[in-house]
C-alpha cells in the first residue's frame, strides 16, 4: 500500500475556538462561567463525537411511512440518530431555557450553545429555532392561557416534557409574499377555530405544536387580514388526523431535516391575539429565527475553517505542508478575516437581543437591533455559501467527494440565504427598518463607537466616507 492521507480532525469547537473564548471572557462575569462552560464543553464533546461518527454512518435521511400494513394512515417519520438524541441533549444543556432566563446575557448564553452544537445537530437546530421563536412570539402576544399552556413545554429542561414548535407560513402562492396565504380558518358552531389548507414547507412536522398564519373566513385579502393561530399536532402519541403529511421534500441539502408538505383538514387552532395582523404578531418569531440563522451560518463557517486549518497541517504538497505554502496560508487568512467579521456581527445581534428583551437597552441599541437582524441574516447567509465553497477547494479533489463529509457543508450552507426571508426580501426589510425608526442614525452611532476603538486609520476613513454617502442618499429619499 502506498501513501495514505490522514483525514481532517475536528478540534474541540468550544475549547479550541479562540473567538468564542474571547467573547465569553469579555462578556461574562466569572460566576456565570462555570455552568456555561460545562454545557459548552459537553456540547463540544458531542460535536467531536458526531464528526467522528459521521465517517462511519450512511443513514442521512428521515423516512416517511404514510400507511401501515393494514391500510391505516400513519404518517410516521423515522429520524436520524442526531435527531433522536436532540431532545435529551438540548434539554439537559438548557439550550432554549438558557435564552429565556431573566438576565441581559441570557441570549448570549443560549447562542454560544447553539454555535457549538449546530453542525452536530444535523439541523435539529431548525425546529429548535422555531420553538424559541414561538416562545418569544407568545410572550410578546401577552396571551396568558397560551403562555401558560405552551411555554413550560417549549422551554422545558425535561426531555419527556419538551415540545417542538413549527412555523407554518410558506404556501404555494406565498413564501416571501405571505399576504397570498390561502389557508382558511373557520369557526365551528361550538366556537372552535379550525384550519383548512396546505402548507408547502414545514420543517418541524415532527413537532408537537406550531404557529400558523391563516385567513379567517370572510376576512379580506392581503397581509393585514391574516391571523396567527397556535396549533397542537398530537393526540397523545398519535398525530391528529386533521394534519396530513403529503410528502417529505427531496432537498439539495439539510438532508437530515424532515421538511414536509402538509394538508390541514380542520386542525383545531387557537387565535394568538386579535383575528388580524398575524404577520405583525409573528414578527418576533421571525426576528429570533433570523438570529439563529445568522449564528448557525457562522457555525458552518467555523466548522469549514476548523477542518481546513487542520488539513493544511496534515497535507503535503511540493515538499511542505499546505499551511507552509504562502498562497494557501493567505487563502486561509482571507477566510478567517471574513469569518471573524461574520462572527462579530451575528453575536452583536444576540447581545442586543438580550439587552432589548431585558429592557436594559438604550433607544439606539433597540433601533440597531431592528436593523442589524435582517442585515446579519442576509450577510452571513451569503458569506457561508462562498466560504464553504472556498473551504471545499482547500481540500482539492477530496472536497468534492461525498464520504469525506465535506460537500455537505456547502449543500447545507445554501439554505441560510433562502429560508427565513431571501437576501433581497431581507434587504427590503432593512430598508423598512431604516425608514421606520431612525435606525440608521442609531447604527451610525454604534459603528462610530466601534471605529473609536479601531487602529486602522485607512479602514476607519473608508467607513466614515461610506456612512456619509449613505446618509446623503437617505436624506435624498
Ligand atoms: C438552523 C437555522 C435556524 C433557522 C430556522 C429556519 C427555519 C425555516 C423556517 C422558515 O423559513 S419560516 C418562513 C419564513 N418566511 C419569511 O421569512 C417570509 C419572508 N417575507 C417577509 O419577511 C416579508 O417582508 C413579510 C411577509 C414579513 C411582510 O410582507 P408584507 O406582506 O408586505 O407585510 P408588511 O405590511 O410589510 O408587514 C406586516 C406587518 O409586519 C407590518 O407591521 P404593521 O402591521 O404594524 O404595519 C410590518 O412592520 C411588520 N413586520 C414585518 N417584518 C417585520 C415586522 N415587524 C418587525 N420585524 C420584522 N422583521
Ligand atoms: P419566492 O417568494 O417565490 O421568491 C423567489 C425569488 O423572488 C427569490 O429570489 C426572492 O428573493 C425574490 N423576491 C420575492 N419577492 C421579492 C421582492 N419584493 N423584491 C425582490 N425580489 C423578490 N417555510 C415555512 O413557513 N416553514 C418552514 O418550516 C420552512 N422550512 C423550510 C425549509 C427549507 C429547507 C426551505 C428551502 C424552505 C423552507 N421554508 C419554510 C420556506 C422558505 O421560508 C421560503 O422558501 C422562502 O421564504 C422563499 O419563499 P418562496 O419559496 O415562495 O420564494
Amino acid at each position: 500500500m502506498g501513501f495514505l492521507q490522514d483525514a481532517p480532525q475536528l478540534a474541540h469547537p468550544h475549547r479550541n475556538d479562540r473567538l468564542l473564548l474571547a467573547l465569553l471572557d469579555r462578556v461574562f462575569p466569572s460566576k456565570r462561567r462555570a455552568a456555561l462552560d460545562a454545557d459548552l464543553d459537553a456540547l463540544g464533546d458531542y460535536a467531536q463525537m458526531a464528526w467522528e461518527r459521521s465517517g462511519r454512518s450512511t443513514r442521512r435521511k428521515p423516512v416517511l411511512t404514510q400507511w401501515d400494513a393494514w391500510g391505516r394512515r400513519v404518517d410516521r417519520i423515522e429520524l436520524t440518530t442526531a435527531w433522536t438524541e436532540g431532545p435529551h441533549l438540548t434539554t439537559r444543556h438548557a439550550v432554549l431555557a438558557a435564552g429565556h432566563e431573566n438576565h441581559e446575557h441570557a441570549r448570549l448564553e443560549e447562542f454560544a450553545r447553539v454555535y457549538v452544537y449546530h453542525i452536530a445537530s444535523e439541523f435539529y437546530t431548525c425546529p429548535l429555532a422555531m420553538t424559541d421563536g414561538a416562545a418569544t412570539a407568545l410572550k410578546a402576544s401577552g396571551n396568558p392561557s397560551l403562555i401558560e399552556r405552551a411555554l413550560p413545554h417549549f422551554l422545558s429542561r425535561d426531555p419527556n416534557h419538551f415540545w417542538l414548535s413549527g412555523q407554518w407560513m410558506t404556501e404555494n402562492a406565498g413564501g416571501s409574499d405571505v399576504g397570498n396565504t390561502e389557508t382558511v380558518a373557520r369557526q365551528d358552531a361550538d366556537g372552535q377555530w379550525r384550519l383548512y389548507g396546505r402548507k408547502w414547507f414545514s420543517s418541524a412536522v415532527v413537532g408537537e405544536a406550531a404557529l400558523a398564519l391563516a385567513r379567517p373566513e370572510g376576512a379580506g385579502t392581503g397581509t393585514a387580514a391574516l391571523a396567527l393561530f397556535y396549533v397542537e399536532t398530537m393526540n397523545g402519541t398519535e398525530r391528529k388526523p386533521e394534519l396530513i403529511i403529503d410528502r417529505l421534500k427531496d432537498k439539495l441539502g439539510t438532508h437530515e431535516l424532515p421538511t414536509a408538505e402538509i394538508h390541514l383538514d380542520g386542525l383545531p387552532a387557537t387565535p394568538v391575539s386579535e383575528l388580524a395582523h398575524g404577520v405583525r404578531q409573528v414578527a418576533p418569531m421571525l426576528n429570533v429565527t433570523r438570529t439563529w440563522n445568522a449564528i448557525c451560518a457562522v457555525a458552518s463557517m467555523a466548522r469549514a475553517i476548523a477542518l481546513v486549518r487542520d488539513y493544511a497541517s496534515r497535507r503535503q504538497a511540493f515538499g511542505r505542508t499546505l499551511i507552509e505554502q504562502p498562497l494557501h496560508a493567505q487563502t486561509l487568512a482571507d477566510m478567517q478575516a471574513e469569518f471573524e467579521g461574520a462572527f462579530a456581527l451575528a453575536f452583536e445581534v444576540a447581545y442586543l437581543l438580550g439587552r432589548v428583551e431585558q429592557k436594559v437597552a438604550t433607544l439606539q441599541e433597540t433601533a440597531s437591533l431592528r436593523l442589524l437582524t435582517p442585515l446579519a441574516k442576509l450577510w452571513t447567509g451569503k458569506m457561508a455559501v462562498s466560504l464553504c465553497s472556498e473551504a471545499l477547494e482547500c481540500f482539492g479533489g477530496a472536497g468534492y467527494i461525498e464520504d469525506t463529509g465535506l460537500p455537505q457543508l456547502l449543500r447545507d450552507a445554501q439554505v441560510y440565504a433562502i429560508w427565513e426571508g431571501t437576501t433581497n426580501v431581507l434587504s427590503l426589510d432593512s430598508l423598512r427598518a431604516l425608514a421606520g425608526n431612525n435606525s440608521f442614525a442609531a447604527l451610525r452611532k454604534v459603528i462610530t463607537g466601534w471605529l473609536g476603538e479601531a487602529h486602522n486609520a485607512q479602514a476607519s476613513f473608508a467607513i466614515h466616507a461610506a456612512l456619509d454617502a449613505a446618509a446623503t442618499h437617505m436624506d435624498a429619499q
